[in-house]
């Protein structure tokens, strides 16, 4: 068991994010390999990586849950999580980016900017994490460095600055040249283990340094300092260069780029250099900011051990070996084994039991984990993503992480009795492990999962029948519905009385409805002055509003994005009681939501199609006949992208016909967009289907 704490200076916390392919599970097993904790290298296409564990990960050659591991480079720690690219596990980059401090973004050298590293870039500027840039796969033919840097301004509106020029590209790819140093490095060994420095060749000397003026021009204009040397013809020194840089990559003004090959093992220890002089350390993030449980006031916790206790769990995983592990990070404070800390979202205590370091090769037990670190614990009970873990004598909620709704769903039927335990067990664990996996069942008792796509949903039957034994019937994909109204009611009045025998049933509420903004969900504000409705009575309207909003009004889909005004009521003295308050919510919400003009929606798609020109006409067409709405085509080398906006439902098995119709060529991402309205005649006929 270690014991030994790194200073928190020496510590970086950071995640390798990008679009599918990109070649981040490789790009991390090389960093896991040259800081020397895996023996030897592992492969995505063998299967045979750390990071990249699970049966499903490694048969497909995808990532699908990110993976947390610790490694030691330069004196520092740096915990590293890989995430996947694709966008039906986008909730694994969130919770990554939630508790993360910087970011490595992988891109293709020869497909620059993908639609999904574009996602990711954007999530990464929510959550302002500093990021540095690996222009990978510079031995593909058709890599081209800086097409793919100017990608990286002109799409995603960043200020890349290249700390270096390949040497060759394609087959010819040799190395790097640091414009910092002004020397050329090379790896001539077979794993790239070895960095050897020369001169710049002659023939690249030109270039070189015109790009270092580049440089120093670009990090100059970020410091007032280094802004008056340049003016002056003056050069700043290697050390002052660094520590500018450091400054304007921890603020966000510029990412630096680097550039290699992953698979080929050349330039991979450059990005690790990098980690550590320009990424940010716990200390260089600001203060984090949570609540006081019940009195909402407003904290910070700075990142010290000395303050009190303040830790995210954000991932669950139920490890073969060791049972559930809960991964946290540590703002402030520490959490020691064996000891009783608050989990403060649930209101529960846990008791801390074993702590774990992951390691590409071992995991260690550890008596502590201190302010900035990740680590994961055994044996907690009420815990799940999201939730915050803090001293038990000094409370803190830090705000949670958001996740996506799901948008597809399908139905699982079990095979046999004995399955049909089996099964309600193996979705709730592998429910908690993904906050994107909801599981639930529908009028008629069948269990309805949704996730938020084929894969996402495919991945999860095939671990249920794998890792948990269930035997199962599938039922065809569908999508998540909702119910909207479109227009405004001011005044929805219902009165609710019953008089049977004994005791009757009195409530009457007066209240407003109005579309919400897009995301706002149901919001519920108490406008009654003077006591026309007691104040105990209040919170039954709104659950009461709330149930009515979530079974839904038109066809039993979840109603969404209606703000309600409860303004006016009355009550009786006798008759009166919470029930009936709930009751005339629930109703009131019904009635207001029918006259405002309902309709139903449906998720639609981001899609990026890719294809040789000569499919253009044909694949157009097609994307029209599935309600396809184009909305730009780029030209890239010489296929076509073709940018289009389409209802999740008619996408369904588009792989497939895509390949089918372009002779395996055409290639396609889709992302969820937004919810929109459902044309009449195709409502018609699903709300004829879901009253039937
Ligand atoms: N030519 C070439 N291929 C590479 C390079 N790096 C990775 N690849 C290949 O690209 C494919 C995808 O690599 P991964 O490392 O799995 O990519 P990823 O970004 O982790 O993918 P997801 O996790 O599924 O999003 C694999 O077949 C790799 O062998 C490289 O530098 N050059
Ligand atoms: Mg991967």
């Amino acid at each position: 068991m270690s014991n030994a704490k790194t200073k928190m200076n020496k510590v970086r916390n950071i995640g390798i994010i990008a679009h599918v392919d990109a070649g981040k599970t490789t790009t991390s097993e090389r960093i896991l390999y040259y800081t020397g904790k895996t023996h030897r290298i592992g492969s995505v296409d063998d299967g045979t990586t750390v990071t990249d564990w699970m049966d499903q990960e490694r048969e497909r050659g995808i990532t699908i849950v990110s993976a947390a591991i610790t490694a030691e480079w330069d004196g520092h720690v740096i915990n590293i999580i890989d995430t996947p690219g694709h966008i039906d596990f986008t909730a694994e980059v969130q919770r990554c980016l939630r508790v993360l401090d910087g970011g490595i973004v992988v891109f293709d050298a020869v497909q620059g900017v993908e639609p999904q590293s574009e996602t990711v870039w954007r999530q990464s500027d929510g959550y302002k994490v500093p990021r540095i840039c690996f222009i990978n796969k510079m031995d593909r033919v058709g890599a081209d460095f800086d097409r793919a840097v100017q990608m990286i301004a002109d799409r995603l509106g960043a200020n890349p600055v290249k700390m270096q020029l390949p040497m060759g590209a394609e087959d010819l790819f040799a190395g790097v040249v640091d414009l910092l140093t002004m020397q050329a490095i090379t790896w001539q060994d077979k794993l790239g283990a070895q960095r050897e420095y020369s001169d710049i060749p002659a023939e690249l000397m030109e270039a070189a340094q015109a790009a270092r003026s580049e440089m120093i021009e670009k990090i100059s204009e970020t410091d007032d300092d280094l802004m008056e040397m340049y003016l002056e013809g003056e050069e700043p020194t290697l050390e002052q260069l660094k520590v500018a840089l450091r400054k304007a990559c921890i603020a966000n003004d510029i990412n630096p780029v680097f550039c290699g090959t992953a698979l080929k093992n050349k330039g991979v220890q450059p990005v690790l250099d990098a980690v550590i002089d320009y990424l940010p350390s716990p200390l260089d993030v600001p203060a984090v900011k949570g609540t006081i449980p019940r009195t909402e006031d407003e904290i910070e916790r700075k990142p010290s051990d000395n303050e009190p206790l303040a830790a995210l769990a954000f991932k669950l995983v139920t490890d073969p070996y060791m049972g559930k592990l809960t991964y946290f990070r540590v703002y402030s404070g520490v959490i020691e084994q064996g000891t009783r800390i608050e989990n403060t979202s649930k209101g529960k205590k846990e008791r801390v039991g074993r702590l774990i370091r992951m390691y590409a090769d071992r995991r260690e037990e550890v008596k502590s984990v201190g302010a900035g670190d990740i680590a994961a614990v055994l044996g907690f009970k009420h815990t799940f993503t999201g939730d915050t873990l803090s001293d038990s004598d000094n409370q803190i909620v830090l705000e949670s992480i958001d996740f996506p709704e799901p948008v597809i769903s399908i139905s699982v039927e079990p095979k046999s009795s004995s399955d049909l335990d089996k099964m309600g067990e193996a979705l709730h664990k592998l429910a908690e492990e993904d906050p994107t996996f909801k599981v639930e069942s529908d009028e008629s008792g069948q269990t309805i999962i949704s996730g938020m796509g084929e894969l996402h949903l495919e991945i999860l039957v095939d671990r249920m029948m794998r890792e948990f034994n269930v035997q199962a019937n599938i039922g065809t994909p569908r999508v998540s519905y909702r119910e909207a109204m479109t227009k405004a009611v001011e005044k929805v009045d219902l009165r609710y009385k019953k008089q049977s025998g004994g005791r009757g049933q009195f409530a009457h509420v007066t209240l407003s409805m109005e579309p919400g903004e897009p995301g706002t969900g149901i919001t519920f504000e108490n406008k009654i002055v003077g006591g026309s409705i007691p104040r105990e009575f209040i919170p039954s309207v709104e659950s009461g509003a709330r149930a009515a909003a979530e079974s839904g009004v038109l066809a039993g889909y979840p109603v969404t994005d209606v703000a309600i005004v409860l303004y006016d009521g009355s009550y009786h003295d006798v008759d009166s009681s919470q029930m009936a308050f709930e009751l005339a919510g629930s109703m009131a919400f019904k009635d207001g939501f029918k006259r405002g003009k309902p309709v139903l929606q449906e998720p639609m798609m981001k899609l990026d199609v890719t294809i040789p020109e000569e499919y253009l006409g044909d694949i157009m067409g097609d994307l029209s006949s599935r309600r396809g709405n184009i909305a730009g085509m780029t030209q890239m080398g010489n296929a076509q992208v073709v940018q289009a906006i389409a209802p999740l439902s008619e996408m369904f098995g588009y792989s497939s016909d895509l390949r089918s119709r372009t002779q395996g060529r055409g290639v396609f991402t889709m992302e969820f967009d937004s919810y929109g309205e459902v044309p009449r005649n195709i409502a018609d006929e699903i709300l004829k289907g879901s009253n039937s």
